[in-house]
């Protein structure tokens, strides 16, 4: 390459008249092995950070027969032909139920410092409400004290969809009686976990199981018109205020109560102060329904122009309750909402992504690592919130174990390396996330997506239950280990 080059032309291409022979012929010489190249920077998180990782009731626990256990609207739907992707359900998923001694031991090599599980309704309460089962919470005693005994600290979502049937049978989320139901559980398990448990969050992504009403992709598959998922909106973040209050009435002082929001983390298409103000505009008015409302205790204005006859119904009491202060905040980030300022009356216009975007294994997943920057860095500033976790972000990817017991998920290690880059870039600003939890410590039941698609650091062999760490696993383990990337 270099002689088909003058020396001359060589040092005026670099724009240095100063390149002294000796120079060009360290250039041109390939580096001898002695050399070590230099480091990069440190991306260095804050002491205490908290590197976590997460899973969920019904994707990893199985054993949905056992110990009392009543059904959920899960083990329902994912039983109706066509639901779910090859049939698969969450009947067995990951044994977890029976094999969480061995899945702490796979957090405990990772280093992790915390766990974020969630609980299921329908094993403490099979009917939904009534007569608690015993049992059913046991399970979460003996996970809890594995966790601690490994040094590990337990972060408890008290819904993550798995609603009873029987409260479906009743209307389910269309009923304000499930809003009020699911205080009464979330009371009762804070007053049994709250000694060993000190973070609980309500409600996981309220945003995507309103879904099951509306698209009917989830369950319980409905398909309502808008004022109807409206109200069952509306009742699921009463819920969250309502869970909030009985969670502080039950629980030992000093227990901390937020929720795990999939909001719409936006992000300016060009990051000028003009399109940043319409960002932070669209923030607030794309998520009005959920962090919005619980984050102001009120509906925006657009929000109720925009929904017009179809607006829920609700009290005064209810948007009391629904904006009751929590201590966190927990956001669910995985792709971005592009956003540009433009002269419409709302300010702000969203910028849908081309077919060609980058994306992971979900279709769904496009790749903007901005989001973990911007999503929290917005959040933080539009609602004065002082602590926030990342509570899920990973990805998806088609994971081939090899036959010598590898996985080459370096699409995952680079989605997740850039990601932690723009997360690292908005905590050294300031921004007050204290912890991250990687969706997901193992794969999973992917909801309507079944087995198909695999988000976990560790592989599963879903016929024999062998947990086998990914290329992803060893990264995480060292940006654990170093408190940051590099
Ligand atoms: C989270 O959802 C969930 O909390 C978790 O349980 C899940 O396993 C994980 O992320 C990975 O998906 O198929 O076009 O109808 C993330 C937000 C909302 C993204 C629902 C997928 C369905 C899109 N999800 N959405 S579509």
């Amino acid at each position: 390459m270099l002689n088909r080059f003058s020396r001359r032309t060589f040092a005026r291409l670099l724009g240095s008249a100063a390149l002294a022979p000796t120079a060009l012929t360290t250039i041109a010489t390939p580096a001898s092995a002695e050399v070590t190249p230099s480091a990069p920077a440190a991306r260095t998180f804050p002491q205490g950070f908290l590197w976590g990782s997460a899973t969920a009731s019904y994707q990893v626990e199985g054993a949905v027969n056992e110990d009392g256990r009543g059904p959920s609207i899960w083990d329902t739907f994912s039983h109706l032909p066509g639901k779910v992707k090859n049939g698969d359900t969450g009947d067995v998923a990951n044994d977890h139920y029976h094999r969480y001694k061995e899945d702490v031991q796979l957090m405990k090599a990772l280093g992790l410092k915390t766990y974020r599980f969630s609980v299921a309704w329908p094993r403490v309460f099979p009917q939904g409400t009534g007569t608690p089962n015993p049992k059913g919470l046991d399970f979460y005693n003996r996970l809890i004290d594995e966790l601690l005994a490994a040094d590990i600290q337990p972060y408890c979502t008290l819904y993550h969809w798995d609603l009873p049937q029987a409260l479906e049978d009743k209307g389910g989320w269309q009923s304000r009686d499930t809003s009020e139901a699911f205080a009464n559980y979330a009371g009762y398990v804070a007053g049994h976990l709250s000694d060993r448990v000190k973070y609980f969050m309500t409600l996981n992504e309220m945003s995507s199981f309103v879904n099951g009403y509306a698209t009917g992709r989830h369950a319980p598959g409905l398909k309502l018109p808008p004022a109807g998922v409206n109200q069952v909106r509306h009742h699921a973040v009463l819920a969250h205020g309502l869970g909030v209050q009985a969670i502080r009435a039950h629980a030992k002082p000093g227990t901390r109560v937020g929720l795990a929001e999939n909001i719409s983390a936006c992000v300016p298409i060009i990051e000028t102060p003009e399109h940043i103000a319409a960002t932070a505009k669209a923030m607030r008015e794309v998520n009005a329904g959920y962090l919005t409302v619980i984050m102001e205790g009120r509906y925006t204005d657009a929000y109720l122009a925009h929904a017009g006859a179809d607006a829920p119904k609700f009290t005064d009491a209810d948007m009391k309750a629904i904006g009751t202060p929590v201590d966190f905040v927990g956001l669910n980030i995985y792709t971005p909402t592009y956003i540009r300022a433009d002269d419409s009356p709302a300010g702000f216009a969203r910028i849908p992504s081309p077919d060609s975007y980058p994306h992971m294994m979900s279709p769904w997943l496009h790749v903007g690592p901005e989001a973990l920057y911007w999503g929290p860095k917005l959040a933080a500033q539009l609602w004065n919130i002082k602590e926030i976790y990342i509570t899920e972000n990973g990805a998806s990817s088609t994971d081939v174990l090899t036959p010598d017991g590898h996985v080459y998920d370096s699409d995952r290690v680079m989605y997740l390396r850039n990601y932690l880059t723009q997360l690292h870039r908005g905590v050294s600003e300031g921004v007050p996330v204290r912890g991250y939890f990687l969706w997901s410590l193992m794969d999973n039941f992917e909801w309507a997506d079944g087995y198909a698609y695999r988000f976990g650091i560790h592989y599963v062999d879903f016929a024999t239950q062998k947990r086998t760490p990914k290329e992803s696993a060893h990264f995480y383990r060292e940006v654990i280990a170093r408190n940051g990337l590099a």
